[in-house]
């Protein structure tokens, strides 16, 4: 059902993607802000440093260029810690763009600043306009199937909203649950093709990937879980060896990048771009 972007597609972009849950032309990253020492985060582990965060963000930024992106980089929002972390206010599909609407009250305002920029690339930009909750680090897109994760962020009536949506562009939605404790659906899962996922074993526990392969993270390295396929590349973060070498077996080609900072935050590698 998902896949027949190029027909109908709203994005601006020309490049005729075959498995548009992995293959992309373009990527938004935000760059951090200093405010990122006030940024949300479960437990309080200290705050990030600055210049080796805005280092990690490059190596980042550099990655997705590697991979064939063409990165467009937005200004750092002062007023907003967390607006760094870019997925969680918008979801981009080969149709259109959909703003959502952060469970986290001081994020909502950077929906706002990105709606204009998704206007600029895509011709048709919806928005979940409540009263339910969603944020984009709750959505996995697979080749099959929209999954998305209830959590503390993200509730059933702003997935039911976005389920009506993307209905119209002929995907299917699946609620699922984030583990409890757990920020997003995706702190503990991504998607390495079209029919395998990377998640920890507490989340597969749940059985909401029963009809796919699954690679679980290696024990001690749920971290690693959060990682992005970008084309040919696999963007993990660094220090996660065991899961490297499963994924390397598997036959993926891994580009480790740096996220420690971005750790004390509760952020991964999926969290700093909207791929498009
Ligand atoms: C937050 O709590 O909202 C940020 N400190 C971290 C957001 C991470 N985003 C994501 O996993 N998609």
């Amino acid at each position: 059902m998902l896949g027949a972007p190029a027909a109908d597609a709203s994005h601006n972009g020309d490049t005729e993607l075959s498995e548009p849950s992995y293959e992309f032309s373009r990527a938004l990253t935000r760059r951090p802000a200093r405010s990122i020492v006030d940024g949300l985060r479960a437990e309080d582990t200290g705050d990030p440093d600055y210049a080796q965060m805005l280092q990690d963000h490059a190596d980042y930024v550099a990655t997705l260029r590697e991979a064939g992106a063409e990165v467009k980089e937005l200004d750092a929002l002062e007023d907003f810690p967390d607006s760094v972390f870019v997925e969680d206010v918008a979801l981009c599909l080969p149709e259109g763009a959909i703003l959502m609407r952060p469970g986290a009250p001081s994020r909502a305002g950077e929906v706002a600043h990105m709606a204009p920029v998704l206007r600029d690339l895509y011709d048709r930009v919806l928005s979940i306009d409540g009263p339910g909750f969603i944020e984009g680090g709750d959505i996995l897109t697979t080749a099959r199937e929209i999954l998305v994760g209830r959590s503390e962020r993200t509730d059933s009536a702003g997935i039911a909203e976005l389920s009506a949506i993307v209905a119209r562009w002929g995907y299917r939605l699946r609620e699922v649950l984030t583990p409890p404790g757990v920020l997003h659906f995706k702190t503990d899962c991504s998607l390495l093709d079209a029919d395998t996922i990377l998640a920890t074993p507490r989340l597969d526990a749940s059985g909401c990937f029963a009809d796919y392969r699954v690679i679980h993270t290696a024990a001690g390295e749920e971290a690693a879980a959060n990682s992005i396929r970008y084309n040919n590349l696999v963007l993990m973060p660094a220090g996660f060896p065991r899961t490297q070498e499963r994924l390397l077996q598997a036959g993926y080609q891994v580009r480790e990048i740096n996220n420690s900072e971005c750790a004390k935050l509760d952020g991964g590698m999926s969290c700093l771009s909207l791929r498009c």
